[in-house]
């Protein structure tokens, strides 16, 4: 079987871990811009600052896109580099950025797929509370329709936020990205609550100018599953999946929370500050989502936690293994499943039942894959890069993707992560994602790699050979 016509053969990036330019052209400070500096936060305290330099290198980096035939290019908007004090003043230098960045793709008939959020907020705004305080919701909107209006005549496909469980629950529990604060369940909560609100506002605003394209939002899909049929796995699997799945899929495809989960926070003392009205503009925008962007990279075993003392907690660089926070399940390392260097599950088999599940909750809506992809490093012999690994990674995936789309499910499109060799937040260069290399010592050269020809042909032959 070929890919429909109409599915979206693509790859994405991130405007923190690629541009660079940091504080250039006008481009306000970013939480990550301090975070990242902060000793011991990173890998080997690597920071964004160049980056790969896609800010200057963007013409080269899109040519080599549209040699390989890539149809869309997922990217996302530094809200900083648009609106340096987050509210407020436009710099028009950012918006010439994309505008090129934009004009760019389209030259080569590439699909522009642009996320709004993608981790790095104006650091005037982290100081005043970040996504624990509300104002940050209005300047969002804000922003959100600068890029809209500034944007939308030639961008088609938006994305809100990217992964509101990554930053939310780093951010307020482990630590491990900013604001930086441990263990705090109110503060985190309360953040993930009112990232749905700038969502669905965002998305209310979105509709009515009528520009005619499509919005959704990207969030981590990581199905759970219990290692066993033992009845009290099987409990602890629903509540994994209440607390990671449902909290996040809920508000914003039924615009209201698992009751589950909502009368857990009660009881904890942790539910978040809500009004009514923010609770009308979840409910009003639900139907309002065109689609939901999935970050597949594995799902989640799970069993019942029976050492509440256990200080063995979930890795925040997201390896399999440990013990969530509230001690109720722990995600289990099993011996019948492969992993990768960095200790994530590699389960195509997890991607077709998780999908499953999807449409079993919450119907025919639209799914892209924004992110698929494997870390590794890669295999270079006689400056050749041998990332075969990567290739059957991809392969194996599609084909996932493949037999999702043969099942029902409403799948449109595959961006593997990433297009290019580029900086993980937390593991500096030394975990590559790409289809293109960067030489870190050769000034930052670019270079195909094994998997860049081999996706050619894949985008080529719509999928009819894997
Ligand atoms: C996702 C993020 C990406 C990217 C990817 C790989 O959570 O949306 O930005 O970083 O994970 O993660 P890592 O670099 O930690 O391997």
């Amino acid at each position: 079987m070929k890919f429909p016509k109409d599915f979206l053969f693509g790859a994405a990036s991130a405007a923190y871990q690629v541009e660079g330019a940091w504080d250039e052209d006008g481009k306000g400070v970013s939480n990550w811009d301090v975070f990242s500096k902060i000793p011991g936060k990173t890998f080997e305290g690597t920071n964004g600052d160049v980056a790969v330099d896609h800010y200057h290198r963007y013409k080269e980096d899109v040519r080599l896109m549209a040699e390989m035939g890539l149809e869309s290019y997922r990217f996302s908007v530094s809200w900083p580099r648009i609106m340096p004090n987050g509210d407020g003043k436009v710099n028009k230098k950012g918006l010439d950025f994309y505008n090129n960045l934009i004009n760019e793709c389209l030259k080569y008939g590439i699909v522009p797929f642009v996320t709004l959020y993608h981790w790095d907020m104006p650091q005037v705004l982290e100081e005043k509370g970040g996504w624990t305080n509300k104002a940050t919701i209005d300047a969002f909107v804000k922003y959100a329709e600068t890029c809209f209006k500034a944007f939308g005549d030639r961008v088609k496909h938006w994305i809100t936020f990217n992964e509101t469980i990554v930053f939310c629950k780093s951010g307020y529990m482990s630590a491990a990205h900013p604001p930086a604060i441990e263990n705090d369940q109110k503060k985190y909560f309360q953040a993930t609550h009112n990232v749905f609100v700038a969502h669905a506002k965002s998305v209310e605003v979105y509709k009515k100018l009528k520009q005619y394209g499509e919005i959704g939002i990207t969030h981590v899909f990581n199905p759970v599953f219990s290692i066993d049929n033992n009845e009290e796995n099987v409990d602890a699997a629903e509540h994994a999946n209440n607390f990671e799945l449902y909290w996040y899929y809920d508000p914003i495809l039924k615009g209201e929370y698992p009751e589950y989960v909502s009368n857990i926070l009660k009881e904890r003392n942790v539910l978040p500050d809500m009004t009514q009205d923010e609770l009308d503009v979840l409910k009003r925008n639900a139907d309002n989502n065109d689609f939901i962007g999935l970050n597949y990279y594995q799902p989640m075993r799970v069993a019942k936690n029976h050492d509440i003392n256990s200080n063995e907690k979930q890795s925040p660089t997201g390896a399999a293994g440990g013990v969530y926070f509230d001690g109720y399940f722990k995600s289990v390392v099993m011996k019948d499943k492969k992993y990768t260097k960095w200790g994530w599950e590699i389960s195509p088999e997890a991607f077709v039942d998780g999908t499953k599940m999807l449409k079993e909750r919450y119907g025919d809506i639209k799914l892209y894959v924004t992110e698929n992809g494997l870390g590794d490093i890669d295999l270079i012999i006689e400056d050749e890069i041998l990332d075969v690994p990567r290739a059957k990674f991809i392969e194996e995936h599609l084909r996932a993707v493949k037999k999702a789309i043969s099942e029902g499910v409403n799948l449109k499109g595959y961006y593997a992560w990433s297009v290019i060799d580029l900086l993980s937040w937390l593991n500096g260069y030394k975990k590559q994602y790409g289809f293109i290399y960067v030489d870190h010592n050769n000034n930052l050269a670019r270079k195909k790699k094994y998997s860049y020809y081999w996706y050619k042909n894949v985008i080529e032959t719509r999928g009819e050979e894997l």
